[in-house]
């Protein structure tokens, strides 16, 4: 009796967690994005804004001596400025609150040298509350980059600047509601006006500034901002000023010394690895793909012409979002303090492009199979996941199949030019590569191939296929997969 108990008992038990375990999510793999950077994931593109005393001056870095009564925008309208980044299909804003010039844009009690010191609004403006506010009325979410390096400041290269700087993070923080990114320059230390004394001022970049102390201040204060800074941190730079990441665009990253260094410090990045990544990296630490829309970051009168076609930016948008990071894209306001005609023009274009594109998800009206689905369970890990919109859910395998592959039908021809798919972030960056087939003559044609996807992956077909169905195989993973969207176009 007791025997036939004990089986009895043994077999509930083992049906029970093959049942629990044909349930059960996949297990994470390598490192993991935070909520914080999620929810970055998410924003994708987002507009630079640089606007100082530099635009009236028509210069690039300002020396830090341009006088305050300079700054005279005569018809200030940030409003206009974030709808056109709207119209353009972008979701947040960071303003330049302080550019190398040291110019604050806020009225603060860390330096003389700021906006109340300007003619605009009487000295009375602030506008950084101006682009906070005007950002969140379109549902942007704001954020700010102060520049550490200060060619104003009198102090700039001795600690009491670290301690001013940290006073100026510290207002920002506390002074315009959540942020959602913390943006800090890379351009560090040199020639200045420093309180009159116009010299150089070398500063080491890696112990200077003393990060770890400020980077604590920043989590306290504002947790869901995610520090940029071109040696990493939340988010790394992509290595280049265009816009691109790399082909293959990793979001994980391990930090690599720079050459002739035996181990890698903070204030040290090996750029070259920037816009590739690390496959299975320490951190998870994706690229952010910052470009201006025209030559410059500031605004300068003779490149009115210059400024990038709505073609040009979907290219951009295809080596940056289409690649797993996120594009972050320069505007400059004139010297009214608007945008300029062409700037709204190419962002409108830009905009339309993009829905024009992305508008119809064949996907979603595709007969969807998987080769494989997880415990045989299609209500938790089925393919109806791939195209519900919603991030948090994905398609998935059993453990042992890490190479399983997708089709779409139709019952009658579609013509076809683009591939967006996405992993599930949360469980890790998974797939290694994979590769894409049309159906075409009564047979399997492969038509692309892919290696890192991510948050985001993009392939262009290298010319529009017309077929009534796509397989998509993963070719290399050391895991099974978690793929949260798919969409064809
Ligand atoms: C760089 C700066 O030197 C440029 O002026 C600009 O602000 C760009 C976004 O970052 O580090």
């Amino acid at each position: 009796m007791l025997n036939r108990l004990h089986l009895f008992f043994g077999c509930l038990f083992s049906v029970s967690t093959a049942v629990l375990a044909q349930v059960v999510p996949p297990a994470p793999y390598g490192a993991l994005p935070s909520a914080r950077q999620l929810a970055w994931h998410e924003t994708e593109m987002y507009v630079l804004i640089h606007f100082t005393p530099t635009t009236f001056e028509n210069k690039e870095w300002g020396y830090g001596d341009a006088l305050p009564t300079l700054f005279h925008p005569t018809a200030f309208d940030a409003p206009q400025i974030v709808r056109a980044a709207k119209a353009g299909g972008f979701r947040g804003l960071v303003f330049v609150a302080k550019h190398h010039d040291g110019f604050a844009l806020w009225p603060t009690a860390t330096t003389p040298y700021n906006i109340s010191q300007s003619g605009w609004k009487n000295g009375q403006g602030d506008m950084v509350a101006e682009f906070s506010q005007a950002s969140r009325a379109e549902g942007f979410r704001f954020g700010i980059y102060c520049s550490p390096w200060d060619r104003n400041n009198p102090h700039y290269g001795t600690q009491e600047y670290v301690r001013i700087y940290r006073e100026q993070l510290k207002e920002l923080y506390t002074r315009y509601g959540p942020l959602f990114m913390s943006w800090h320059d890379g351009a560090n230390g040199g020639d200045g006006y420093y309180g009159g004394t116009r010299e150089k001022r070398q500063i080491d970049n890696a112990t200077y500034y003393g990060w770890d102390t400020t980077w604590a201040m920043t989590r306290q204060l504002q947790p869901d901002a995610c520090l940029f800074s071109d040696v990493g941190w939340d988010v790394r730079w992509v290595g280049n000023e265009k816009g691109e990441a790399a082909e293959t665009s990793w979001s994980t990253f391990t930090a690599m010394p720079l050459p002739g260094k035996a181990k890698a410090g903070p204030g040290e990045s090996n750029y070259r690895l920037n816009p590739v990544g690390t496959r299975d990296g320490k951190n998870w630490m994706p690229a952010e793909c910052d470009v201006p829309l025209r030559r410059g970051w500031f605004y300068h009168p003779e490149e009115d012409t210059t400024v990038k076609s709505p073609e040009k930016l979907f290219e951009i948008y295809l080596k940056s979002v289409g690649r797993g990071g996120a594009l972050d894209l320069g505007l400059a306001p004139d010297r009214r303090g608007q945008l300029h005609e062409s700037d709204v023009k190419a962002l409108e274009g830009f905009g339309a492009l993009l829905q024009k594109t992305f508008a119809r998800n064949l996907a979603s009206e595709a007969t969807v199979k998987a080769s494989h689905t997880r415990g045989q369970s299609p209500e938790l890990f089925g393919v109806s996941r791939l195209t519900d919109g919603d991030r948090l859910t994905y398609w998935s395998t059993d453990d042992h199949v890490q190479l399983p592959a997708l089709t779409f039908h139709w019952q009658q021809q579609h013509e076809l030019r683009y591939l967006k798919i996405r992993e599930h972030l949360p469980l890790g960056q998974r797939v290694g590569s994979f590769e894409v087939d049309a159906w075409q003559d009564g047979d399997w044609k492969s038509i692309a191939k892919g290696s890192s996807i991510g948050a985001c992956r993009i392939l262009r077909f290298e010319k529009a296929v017309r077929t009534t169905g796509i397989r998509i195989r993963i070719t290399d993973a050391p895991v099974c997969p978690a793929i949260s969207e798919v969409g064809l176009y």
